[in-house]
């Protein structure tokens, strides 16, 4: 005779419950690894839109004064202000149409979008992109300055990054603010500080993510920027560019 005998209720209830802890406890960090590597994907998709932007400056430039023993001036590319992806400049003036538009990802050659099917939003000084002036070694700011990069969006101090030419930034996990690849704008910002990372001022937010509760709201954009020693260096290496 058999003795056989099976799982009591008991049994079975208990490694049910411990198989529904272990699934629980892998799907917390995998959504959290997925979140990983989309803000690692997006830092890179980033990265690359700043080379393309040197690449840029480093190809187009023009003979400013119409004396060809001086060296032509590199420009930097215009923001896309319509949503094509092709940067838009008014060919009279050489002036972008606007100073702040979405990354210019036609043009360029570079990613159409963040991790999360949302545009880059990119902001150039017109000091340096001009079609006919272009830049040298010697631009400099105007008296109100460029674009200011701060922790928060009072910018007083300014303890990020001073006066830099171009700020690249993803509207992050939440898209507040960001035109998805639809053409479709997401609902606005809530937070002070995201806030500022689409409004008209100068000033830019790069700090840690911030939760709802956070005096200033929310906050998980992704913010780059270049700054003028860097591009000069790597467009204009030995004073090339006077
Ligand atoms: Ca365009
Ligand atoms: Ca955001
Ligand atoms: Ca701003």
């Amino acid at each position: 005779m058999t003795n056989q005998r099976g799982f009591s209720l008991i049994e079975l209830a208990i490694v049910l419950v411990i198989v529904t802890l272990l699934i629980g406890g892998l799907a917390v960090p995998l959504s959290a690894q997925i979140q990983a590597r989309r803000i690692a994907e997006t830092n890179k998709t980033m990265e690359e839109a700043r080379e393309a932007i040197m690449g840029y400056a480093m190809t187009h430039s023009v003979d400013h004064d119409s004396d060809s023993t001086t060296p032509p001036r590199p420009y930097l590319p215009c923001p896309d202000s319509d949503g094509d992806g092709i940067e838009n400049r008014d060919a009279a003036s050489g002036n972008c149409t606007q100073d702040a538009g979405w990354f210019p990802w036609v043009t360029l050659g570079t990613a159409a979008q963040d991790a999360w099917g949302n545009r880059l939003r990119y902001a150039s000084q017109p000091e340096l992109t001009n079609s006919l002036a272009g830049f040298s070694n010697s631009t400099t700011p105007p008296p109100t300055g460029w674009y200011n990069v701060c922790s928060s969006q009072t910018c007083t101090p300014v303890d990020v990054a001073a006066d830099v030419p171009v700020v690249l930034i993803s509207h992050g996990p939440n898209g507040w603010g960001a035109r998805n690849i639809n053409s479709n704008t997401l609902a606005n910002p809530t937070g002070a500080n995201e806030i500022k990372n689409l409004d008209a001022d100068n000033r830019y937010v790069s700090r840690a993510p911030a939760k709802p509760d956070d005096p200033s709201g929310e906050f998980d954009d992704l913010t780059n920027w270049l700054a003028f020693n860097l591009i000069i260096n790597r467009v204009c290496p030995a004073g090339g560019c006077p």
